[in-house]
Protein backbone atom coordinates (compact mmCIF):
# COMPACT_ATOMS: atom_id res chain seq x y z
CA UNK A 1 0.00 0.00 0.00
CA UNK A 2 1.57 3.37 -1.26
CA UNK A 3 1.75 6.06 1.57
CA UNK A 4 -0.91 8.54 -0.08
CA UNK A 5 -3.36 5.33 0.54
CA UNK A 6 -2.28 4.34 4.30
CA UNK A 7 -2.76 8.34 4.92
CA UNK A 8 -6.14 8.16 3.71
CA UNK A 9 -7.40 4.38 5.60
CA UNK A 10 -5.58 6.06 8.40
CA UNK A 11 -7.03 9.17 9.14
CA UNK A 12 -10.83 9.21 7.07
CA UNK A 13 -11.98 12.07 5.43
CA UNK A 14 -9.24 14.74 6.45
CA UNK A 15 -6.05 13.17 4.63
CA UNK A 16 -8.51 13.15 1.40
CA UNK A 17 -5.96 16.43 1.25
CA UNK A 18 -2.99 14.76 1.92
CA UNK A 19 -4.09 12.33 -0.51
CA UNK A 20 -4.21 15.53 -2.91
CA UNK A 21 -0.80 16.50 -1.63
CA UNK A 22 0.83 13.40 -3.17
CA UNK A 23 -1.33 13.75 -6.27
CA UNK A 24 0.14 17.17 -7.20
CA UNK A 25 3.87 16.97 -5.79
CA UNK A 26 6.04 14.13 -7.16
CA UNK A 27 5.99 11.08 -5.04
CA UNK A 28 9.33 11.58 -2.76
CA UNK A 29 9.07 15.19 -2.79
CA UNK A 30 10.18 16.34 1.05
CA UNK A 31 7.73 17.67 2.87
CA UNK A 32 8.53 20.30 5.88
CA UNK A 33 6.08 21.55 8.51
CA UNK A 34 6.84 25.51 8.65
CA UNK A 35 6.33 27.25 12.79
CA UNK A 36 4.38 29.99 11.32
CA UNK A 37 5.26 32.92 14.39
CA UNK A 38 3.52 36.10 15.25
CA UNK A 39 5.03 38.87 12.66
CA UNK A 40 7.19 41.57 12.98
CA UNK A 41 9.21 38.48 12.99
CA UNK A 42 9.70 36.26 10.00
CA UNK A 43 9.43 31.75 10.51
CA UNK A 44 13.12 29.85 10.53
CA UNK A 45 14.03 29.60 6.71
CA UNK A 46 17.07 29.36 4.40
CA UNK A 47 17.47 32.01 2.20
CA UNK A 48 19.04 29.54 -0.43
CA UNK A 49 17.11 26.48 -1.36
CA UNK A 50 18.51 23.42 0.31
CA UNK A 51 17.89 20.71 -2.29
CA UNK A 52 15.28 20.71 -4.78
CA UNK A 53 11.60 21.82 -4.34
CA UNK A 54 9.49 20.36 -1.17
CA UNK A 55 6.39 20.29 0.26
CA UNK A 56 5.91 23.16 2.94
CA UNK A 57 2.74 22.14 5.20
CA UNK A 58 1.23 25.25 7.05
CA UNK A 59 -1.41 25.11 9.50
CA UNK A 60 -3.73 28.65 9.76
CA UNK A 61 -6.27 28.69 12.41
CA UNK A 62 -8.91 31.15 12.40
CA UNK A 63 -9.32 33.44 15.52
CA UNK A 64 -12.13 36.02 16.29
CA UNK A 65 -10.81 37.99 19.23
CA UNK A 66 -11.36 41.26 20.52
CA UNK A 67 -7.99 43.40 19.88
CA UNK A 68 -6.75 46.78 21.23
CA UNK A 69 -6.63 49.49 18.07
CA UNK A 70 -5.18 52.33 20.70
CA UNK A 71 -5.81 53.13 24.34
CA UNK A 72 -9.38 54.66 23.49
CA UNK A 73 -10.82 52.10 21.32
CA UNK A 74 -10.90 48.06 20.46
CA UNK A 75 -11.99 45.82 17.68
CA UNK A 76 -13.37 42.33 16.76
CA UNK A 77 -10.00 41.37 15.26
CA UNK A 78 -10.73 38.48 12.32
CA UNK A 79 -7.53 36.30 12.86
CA UNK A 80 -5.37 33.94 10.72
CA UNK A 81 -3.48 32.11 14.03
CA UNK A 82 -4.29 35.45 16.35
CA UNK A 83 -2.19 37.95 14.73
CA UNK A 84 -3.15 41.12 12.75
CA UNK A 85 -1.46 40.80 10.15
CA UNK A 86 -1.55 37.36 9.94
CA UNK A 87 1.62 35.26 9.85
CA UNK A 88 4.22 35.87 7.14
CA UNK A 89 4.88 32.51 5.56
CA UNK A 90 8.38 31.66 3.84
CA UNK A 91 8.93 29.03 0.64
CA UNK A 92 11.29 29.21 -2.68
CA UNK A 93 10.28 29.20 -6.11
CA UNK A 94 9.24 25.71 -7.15
CA UNK A 95 8.14 24.84 -3.64
CA UNK A 96 4.45 23.63 -3.06
CA UNK A 97 2.47 25.31 0.04
CA UNK A 98 0.03 23.01 1.90
CA UNK A 99 -2.59 24.92 3.81
CA UNK A 100 -4.34 23.31 6.26
CA UNK A 101 -6.89 26.02 7.19
CA UNK A 102 -9.10 25.56 10.52
CA UNK A 103 -12.34 27.15 11.48
CA UNK A 104 -12.87 25.88 15.11
CA UNK A 105 -16.98 25.92 15.81
CA UNK A 106 -16.20 28.26 18.59
CA UNK A 107 -16.44 31.06 15.52
CA UNK A 108 -19.52 33.16 14.32
CA UNK A 109 -18.31 33.20 10.52
CA UNK A 110 -17.02 31.49 7.80
CA UNK A 111 -13.48 32.46 6.17
CA UNK A 112 -11.36 31.71 3.50
CA UNK A 113 -7.71 32.33 2.04
CA UNK A 114 -7.09 33.95 -1.19
CA UNK A 115 -2.95 34.13 -1.85
CA UNK A 116 -2.14 37.00 -4.49
CA UNK A 117 1.16 34.28 -4.53
CA UNK A 118 -1.06 31.64 -6.07
CA UNK A 119 -2.39 31.05 -9.66
CA UNK A 120 -6.19 30.05 -10.46
CA UNK A 121 -9.35 29.73 -8.26
CA UNK A 122 -9.39 33.31 -6.68
CA UNK A 123 -5.72 32.34 -5.70
CA UNK A 124 -7.19 29.30 -3.75
CA UNK A 125 -10.50 31.38 -2.23
CA UNK A 126 -12.97 29.29 -4.59
CA UNK A 127 -11.78 26.01 -2.98
CA UNK A 128 -10.78 26.78 0.94
CA UNK A 129 -13.67 28.30 2.44
CA UNK A 130 -14.70 26.68 5.61
CA UNK A 131 -17.55 27.29 7.89
CA UNK A 132 -17.05 27.16 11.66
CA UNK A 133 -16.15 23.61 12.75
CA UNK A 134 -14.38 22.68 9.38
CA UNK A 135 -11.16 22.45 8.34
CA UNK A 136 -9.56 22.15 4.56
CA UNK A 137 -6.41 21.67 2.95
CA UNK A 138 -5.07 23.55 0.12
CA UNK A 139 -2.50 22.69 -1.79
CA UNK A 140 -0.33 25.16 -4.72
CA UNK A 141 2.76 25.44 -6.51
CA UNK A 142 4.53 28.57 -5.74
CA UNK A 143 5.87 29.66 -9.13
CA UNK A 144 6.11 33.52 -8.87
CA UNK A 145 8.81 34.71 -6.81
CA UNK A 146 8.07 37.85 -4.67
CA UNK A 147 6.75 38.91 -1.71
CA UNK A 148 2.59 39.28 -1.45
CA UNK A 149 -0.67 39.88 0.07
CA UNK A 150 -3.38 37.00 1.27
CA UNK A 151 -6.66 37.98 3.02
CA UNK A 152 -10.17 36.60 3.42
CA UNK A 153 -12.61 36.97 0.91
CA UNK A 154 -15.28 35.17 1.49
CA UNK A 155 -18.11 37.05 -0.42
CA UNK A 156 -19.83 40.30 -1.42
CA UNK A 157 -19.42 42.23 1.62
CA UNK A 158 -17.34 39.84 3.58
CA UNK A 159 -14.55 40.75 1.52
CA UNK A 160 -13.91 44.09 2.96
CA UNK A 161 -15.64 43.55 5.99
CA UNK A 162 -13.04 40.75 6.45
CA UNK A 163 -9.68 42.47 5.31
CA UNK A 164 -10.07 45.55 7.78
CA UNK A 165 -10.94 43.67 10.40
CA UNK A 166 -6.88 42.18 10.46
CA UNK A 167 -7.99 39.16 8.15
CA UNK A 168 -4.99 39.60 5.70
CA UNK A 169 -1.01 38.80 6.14
CA UNK A 170 2.11 37.79 3.46
CA UNK A 171 3.90 35.06 2.28
CA UNK A 172 7.35 35.52 0.78
CA UNK A 173 8.29 33.18 -1.89
CA UNK A 174 12.43 33.28 -2.48
CA UNK A 175 13.97 32.73 -5.69
CA UNK A 176 16.15 29.08 -4.94
CA UNK A 177 19.14 30.80 -5.40
CA UNK A 178 18.53 33.69 -2.40
CA UNK A 179 18.01 37.46 -3.40
CA UNK A 180 20.00 39.49 -5.48
CA UNK A 181 21.52 42.98 -5.39
CA UNK A 182 21.33 45.45 -8.53
CA UNK A 183 24.09 44.03 -10.17
CA UNK A 184 23.11 40.16 -9.67
CA UNK A 185 25.61 39.59 -6.65
CA UNK A 186 23.96 38.07 -3.93
CA UNK A 187 22.33 39.86 -1.15
CA UNK A 188 21.98 37.98 1.85
CA UNK A 189 20.19 39.76 5.09
CA UNK A 190 21.28 39.27 8.74
CA UNK A 191 17.59 39.66 9.76
CA UNK A 192 14.49 40.12 8.45
CA UNK A 193 11.29 42.29 9.63
CA UNK A 194 7.42 41.60 8.26
CA UNK A 195 5.56 45.37 9.11
CA UNK A 196 1.98 44.59 8.30
CA UNK A 197 0.05 48.13 7.54
CA UNK A 198 -3.57 48.08 8.33
CA UNK A 199 -6.32 50.83 8.20
CA UNK A 200 -9.48 50.43 10.37
CA UNK A 201 -12.63 52.01 10.47
CA UNK A 202 -14.12 52.08 13.82
CA UNK A 203 -17.88 53.77 14.10
CA UNK A 204 -18.19 55.81 16.58
CA UNK A 205 -21.55 56.78 18.99
CA UNK A 206 -23.39 60.16 19.64
CA UNK A 207 -21.57 60.16 22.52
CA UNK A 208 -18.08 60.22 20.35
CA UNK A 209 -16.73 57.50 21.90
CA UNK A 210 -16.19 53.86 19.92
CA UNK A 211 -18.89 51.97 19.71
CA UNK A 212 -18.25 49.02 21.44
CA UNK A 213 -20.07 45.16 20.27
CA UNK A 214 -20.41 41.69 21.65
CA UNK A 215 -19.60 39.74 18.59
CA UNK A 216 -17.70 40.56 15.12
CA UNK A 217 -21.06 40.62 13.19
CA UNK A 218 -23.10 42.95 15.12
CA UNK A 219 -20.24 45.41 14.06
CA UNK A 220 -20.22 44.71 10.94
CA UNK A 221 -23.00 47.40 8.85
CA UNK A 222 -21.37 50.25 10.93
CA UNK A 223 -18.29 49.39 10.17
CA UNK A 224 -18.59 49.04 6.41
CA UNK A 225 -21.34 52.63 6.98
CA UNK A 226 -18.15 53.99 7.94
CA UNK A 227 -15.22 52.43 6.02
CA UNK A 228 -17.29 53.92 3.02
CA UNK A 229 -16.03 57.20 3.60
CA UNK A 230 -12.83 55.90 2.48
CA UNK A 231 -11.31 57.54 5.67
CA UNK A 232 -9.63 55.73 8.24
CA UNK A 233 -9.73 56.12 12.18
CA UNK A 234 -6.60 54.20 12.58
CA UNK A 235 -3.70 53.06 9.74
CA UNK A 236 -1.45 50.96 12.71
CA UNK A 237 1.73 48.53 11.96
CA UNK A 238 1.15 45.14 13.61
CA UNK A 239 -2.55 45.60 14.72
CA UNK A 240 -2.64 48.54 17.46
CA UNK A 241 -1.36 51.51 17.65
CA UNK A 242 2.25 51.29 19.03
CA UNK A 243 2.79 48.05 18.44
CA UNK A 244 6.26 48.20 17.35
CA UNK A 245 7.26 50.92 19.66
CA UNK A 246 9.16 51.72 22.35
CA UNK A 247 10.38 48.40 24.13
CA UNK A 248 9.16 46.76 21.18
CA UNK A 249 11.33 48.31 18.72
CA UNK A 250 12.74 46.37 15.74
CA UNK A 251 16.58 46.00 16.44
CA UNK A 252 19.47 45.74 14.47
CA UNK A 253 23.23 46.20 14.33
CA UNK A 254 25.58 48.73 12.30
CA UNK A 255 27.09 46.35 9.67
CA UNK A 256 23.96 44.65 9.52
CA UNK A 257 21.92 44.45 6.45
CA UNK A 258 18.23 44.38 7.25
CA UNK A 259 14.91 43.31 5.01
CA UNK A 260 11.68 44.98 5.77
CA UNK A 261 8.52 43.32 3.99
CA UNK A 262 5.70 46.03 4.05
CA UNK A 263 2.18 45.06 3.65
CA UNK A 264 -1.18 46.28 2.98
CA UNK A 265 -4.13 44.74 1.62
CA UNK A 266 -6.39 47.40 0.90
CA UNK A 267 -4.79 51.03 0.53
CA UNK A 268 -1.78 52.71 -0.40
CA UNK A 269 1.13 53.19 1.72
CA UNK A 270 4.71 55.01 1.77
CA UNK A 271 7.41 53.26 4.22
CA UNK A 272 10.05 55.60 5.08
CA UNK A 273 13.30 54.97 7.32
CA UNK A 274 13.56 58.52 9.48
CA UNK A 275 17.42 58.49 9.26
CA UNK A 276 18.29 56.20 7.16
CA UNK A 277 17.26 54.52 3.64
CA UNK A 278 16.14 52.04 1.18
CA UNK A 279 19.29 50.49 -0.35
CA UNK A 280 17.45 48.12 -2.26
CA UNK A 281 13.69 47.94 -3.48
CA UNK A 282 11.94 45.73 -5.07
CA UNK A 283 9.09 47.35 -6.72
CA UNK A 284 5.41 45.33 -6.25
CA UNK A 285 7.16 43.04 -4.15
CA UNK A 286 8.71 40.83 -7.40
CA UNK A 287 11.88 38.87 -7.03
CA UNK A 288 11.59 37.90 -10.62
CA UNK A 289 12.67 42.60 -11.48
CA UNK A 290 16.19 43.90 -10.42
CA UNK A 291 15.80 45.69 -7.27
CA UNK A 292 15.91 49.58 -7.44
CA UNK A 293 18.45 51.59 -5.39
CA UNK A 294 19.08 54.62 -3.18
CA UNK A 295 14.95 55.08 -2.15
CA UNK A 296 13.95 57.76 0.58
CA UNK A 297 10.61 57.03 0.22
CA UNK A 298 8.92 53.68 -1.04
CA UNK A 299 5.48 52.39 -2.41
CA UNK A 300 3.22 50.21 -1.43
CA UNK A 301 -0.10 49.43 -3.99
CA UNK A 302 -2.91 48.50 -1.78
CA UNK A 303 -3.46 44.96 -2.06
CA UNK A 304 0.51 43.85 -2.01
CA UNK A 305 3.37 43.96 -0.13
CA UNK A 306 7.14 45.31 -1.22
CA UNK A 307 10.45 44.27 0.29
CA UNK A 308 12.81 46.65 1.00
CA UNK A 309 16.61 45.94 2.38
CA UNK A 310 18.91 48.26 3.99
CA UNK A 311 22.56 47.64 5.85
CA UNK A 312 22.57 50.32 8.57
CA UNK A 313 25.74 52.45 9.04
CA UNK A 314 25.07 54.11 11.65
CA UNK A 315 23.71 53.49 15.37
CA UNK A 316 20.63 54.99 17.09
CA UNK A 317 16.66 55.59 17.11
CA UNK A 318 15.09 55.25 13.49
CA UNK A 319 11.05 55.61 12.83
CA UNK A 320 10.13 53.26 10.75
CA UNK A 321 6.36 54.99 9.04
CA UNK A 322 4.49 55.64 6.39
CA UNK A 323 5.30 58.95 5.35
CA UNK A 324 1.94 60.24 5.15
CA UNK A 325 2.66 62.02 8.34
CA UNK A 326 -0.91 62.16 9.53
CA UNK A 327 -1.39 58.87 9.45
CA UNK A 328 1.87 58.05 10.73
CA UNK A 329 1.78 60.24 13.92
CA UNK A 330 -2.11 61.02 14.40
CA UNK A 331 -3.21 57.27 13.22
CA UNK A 332 -0.62 55.30 14.55
CA UNK A 333 1.59 54.10 11.66
CA UNK A 334 5.13 54.36 12.89
CA UNK A 335 7.76 51.58 14.47
CA UNK A 336 10.56 52.44 16.19
CA UNK A 337 13.43 51.02 15.19
CA UNK A 338 16.91 50.99 17.47
CA UNK A 339 20.41 50.13 16.32
CA UNK A 340 23.01 49.29 18.28
CA UNK A 341 27.13 50.17 17.65
CA UNK A 342 29.70 52.90 17.33
CA UNK A 343 28.47 56.38 16.37
CA UNK A 344 30.64 57.62 12.97
CA UNK A 345 31.32 61.46 13.32
CA UNK A 346 32.50 61.47 9.81
CA UNK A 347 28.68 60.69 8.53
CA UNK A 348 27.10 63.04 10.95
CA UNK A 349 28.18 65.11 13.96
CA UNK A 350 26.96 67.95 16.25
CA UNK A 351 29.26 70.15 15.37
CA UNK A 352 27.98 73.09 17.86
CA UNK A 353 25.58 72.21 20.71
CA UNK A 354 22.04 74.40 20.81
CA UNK A 355 23.15 77.74 22.44
CA UNK A 356 22.32 81.59 22.03
CA UNK A 357 23.24 83.52 18.70
CA UNK A 358 26.72 84.68 19.04
CA UNK A 359 27.87 85.11 15.85
CA UNK A 360 28.16 88.50 14.37
CA UNK A 361 28.66 87.21 10.95
CA UNK A 362 25.54 86.05 10.37
CA UNK A 363 24.30 89.61 10.99
CA UNK A 364 26.85 91.63 9.11
CA UNK A 365 25.31 88.43 5.81
CA UNK A 366 22.05 89.99 6.62
CA UNK A 367 22.36 93.49 6.30
CA UNK A 368 24.49 93.10 3.15
CA UNK A 369 21.60 90.87 1.66
CA UNK A 370 19.03 94.13 3.08
CA UNK A 371 21.35 96.43 0.86
CA UNK A 372 21.72 94.42 -1.94
CA UNK A 373 17.83 94.35 -2.52
CA UNK A 374 17.40 97.73 -1.77
CA UNK A 375 19.91 98.44 -4.95
CA UNK A 376 17.97 96.41 -6.79
CA UNK A 377 14.83 97.94 -6.75
CA UNK A 378 16.22 101.34 -6.85
CA UNK A 379 17.75 100.51 -10.25
CA UNK A 380 14.21 98.92 -11.25
CA UNK A 381 12.57 102.28 -10.52
CA UNK A 382 15.48 104.12 -12.30
CA UNK A 383 15.09 101.95 -15.53
CA UNK A 384 11.38 102.51 -15.53
CA UNK A 385 12.04 106.42 -15.41
CA UNK A 386 14.55 106.23 -17.89
CA UNK A 387 12.26 104.15 -20.25
CU1 LIG B 1 -12.56 35.74 7.11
Amino acid sequence: MNKAVQAFVGFGLFCIGATQVMANAPAGTPRVTQELVAPPFLPKHDQVAKGGPKVVAIRLVVEEKLMKADANASYWALTFNGSVPAPMIVAHEGDWIEMTLVNPKTNTMAHNLDFHAATGALGGAELDKVAPGEEVVLTWKAIKPGVFVYHCAPGGTMIPFHTISGMNGAIMILPRKGLSDAKGKPWRYDRAYYIGEQDLYLPKGKDGKYKKYSQPLEGMADMLETAKGLVPTHVVFNGTAGALTGDNALKAKVGEKVLFIHSQANRDSRPHLIGGHADLVWQGGSFSDTPDTGYETWFVPGGSAVAAGYQFVQPGLYVYLSHNLIEAVLLGAAAHMMVDGKWDNNIMEQSKKPGPITSTASVKQEVRNLGHSLLDSLKQTVDKIVE
